[in-house]
């Protein structure tokens, strides 16, 4: 099976009912775990898949849950990250509302793992369709005992509640998403500790992402060599990449891990608008570096597009094409991630709106000499490091690698409007 996440959606999208799924082979892998797996058994294996978490950080999957210590009295919980609102992302919503009890199985295997009594869907609230597919499928799920008290049968329970976001960018960040959970306002915690050892009400919890618990069920009912095997490199498995810009057809297609840039783009997304030339693109989300034409060949795994200087991040790429204005395409991506910073730490609070309104001036024939120099330092201080989260450091990368590959779009405006005499820049 080539392309286990998606080969079984259906052409309409609508969700695959339990029994549709059932007669699929759904739930096996849980029959499967039940019957003849320790939960340690379940970790060693998702360890040995190489699997990485697909949110963004491809952090490895089966080390995160080693961390939860399996002796630790209930409650311990399992959440799904299904707050997906990075730019240009939309790939957990395929699966959220066309394959509901993929995920659930995922999810039970991954709560047998980390012995976790009670979990979470954390959704999106735009997914309305979502909330439905999923709301229903935990409810046949629960009908049919593979959610609630002694599951099968067994000594293992796991409770399962949807949770609906409020709109909130940040709320994808574990942390932020765990104080919302709990009723708090949504600002990143400082880690260490890590959700695995103190997360929702202090208790052990794992935090996984949609498409990286969709994997599960296969993993286990296939083998770990199995998943190693569907990537054409070292980074295991398959991965819904997805394109959207200037392209002839954007979309989303579950392919080997490791396919190239290239590929991606001419051979799926069916190449540039006619008249339209590629200049660069974002390979996963808004928070990752350009990459540009010199990297067209570049495999889109973690490791290479590491090597080229970027992020797989969530594998959904935003194309650049010659006919829009590069300063204009970053400032739009600061006016998001600048409306979405929490405002907890001033670095991003106060950084983020500076970087508008500069990138906002320039759009508008009003840079001033130095603004480069000042945009250049903002990438500093708003890097890694300086700040409490993630959210700005990622809204840096489009920005400084957008002066790096596209310095002369910058420049231009400098160079056509401004005047030595300007007034500073506190003032516009
Ligand atoms: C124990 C350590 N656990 C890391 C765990 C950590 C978390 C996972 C990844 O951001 C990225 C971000 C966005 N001991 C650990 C450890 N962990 N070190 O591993 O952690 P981390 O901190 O590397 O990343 P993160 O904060 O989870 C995710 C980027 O993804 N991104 C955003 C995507 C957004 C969506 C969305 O909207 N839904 O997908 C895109 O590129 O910029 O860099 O579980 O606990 N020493």
């Amino acid at each position: 099976m080539l392309r286990p996440l998606t080969s079984h959606i259906r052409e309409d999208r609508r969700p695959l009912s339990l029994k549709e799924y059932e007669k699929l082979g759904g739930y096996e892998a849980v029959r499967k775990v039940f019957k003849s797996m320790t939960p340690q058994a379940v970790q060693q294996l998702v360890k040995d898949s190489n699997l990485r978490g697909r949110g963004g950080a491809g952090f490895s999957t089966g080390l995160k849950w080693s961390f939860v210590p399996l002796d630790a009295p209930q409650p311990k919980y399992l959440i799904c990250n299904a707050d997906e609102m990075e730019p240009g992302t939309f790939k957990d919503r395929l699966l959220l509302e066309s394959a509901p009890h993929q995920l659930i199985e995922g999810m039970i295997l991954a709560a047998f793992a980390i012995q976790a009594d009670t979990s979470y869907v954390f959704l999106r609230w735009a997914y309305k369709d979502a909330a439905k597919a999923i709301i229903h499928a935990i409810h046949e799920a629960s009908d049919a005992g593979y959610l609630g008290d002694n599951i099968l049968g067994t000594d293992f329970s796991l409770h399962m509640h949807l949770h609906t976001g409020v709109g909130r960018y940040i709320c994808g960040e574990e942390t932020a998403l765990l104080n919302s959970l709990e009723g708090k306002r949504a600002t990143p915690r400082s880690k260490p500790p890590f959700p695995q050892v103190s997360g929702l009400f202090g208790k052990p919890t794992i935090v996984n992402n949609v498409e990286t618990l969709s994997c599960l069920p296969h993993i286990v009912n296939y083998g770990a060599d199995w998943f190693q095997k569907l990537s054409r490199t070292g980074d295991a498995g398959t991965k819904i990449y997805g394109v959207s810009g200037k392209v002839k057809r954007p979309g989303l297609w579950e392919l080997p891990m490791g396919v190239t840039l290239r590929e991606l783009l001419e051979d799926y997304a069916g190449g540039m608008w006619d008249g339209h030339t590629f200049r660069g693109a974002l390979p996963g989300g808004a928070s990752t570096d350009f990459l540009v034409e010199q990297h067209l060949d570049v495999k889109m795994d973690y490791g290479s597009v590491a090597a080229a200087g970027s992020r797989l991040g969530t594998g959904t790429v935003i194309v650049l094409d010659d006919k829009t204005s590069v300063v204009g395409f970053v400032k739009n991506l600061i006016h998001f991630f600048a409306q979405e910073s929490c405002g907890f730490c001033t670095p991003c609070r106060e950084g983020l709106p500076w970087i508008e309104k500069i990138l906002h001036a320039l759009e508008n024939e009003r840079g001033q000499r130095g603004d480069l120099k000042i945009l250049e330092q903002h990438t500093r201080l708003l890097g890694p490091g300086n700040t409490f989260c993630a959210l700005a450091p990622g809204a840096m990368e489009p920005l400084q690698s957008a002066l790096k590959y596209f310095r002369k779009d910058f420049e231009q405006y400098i160079a056509a409007y401004a005047t030595p005499c300007r007034s500073g820049l506190m003032n516009r």
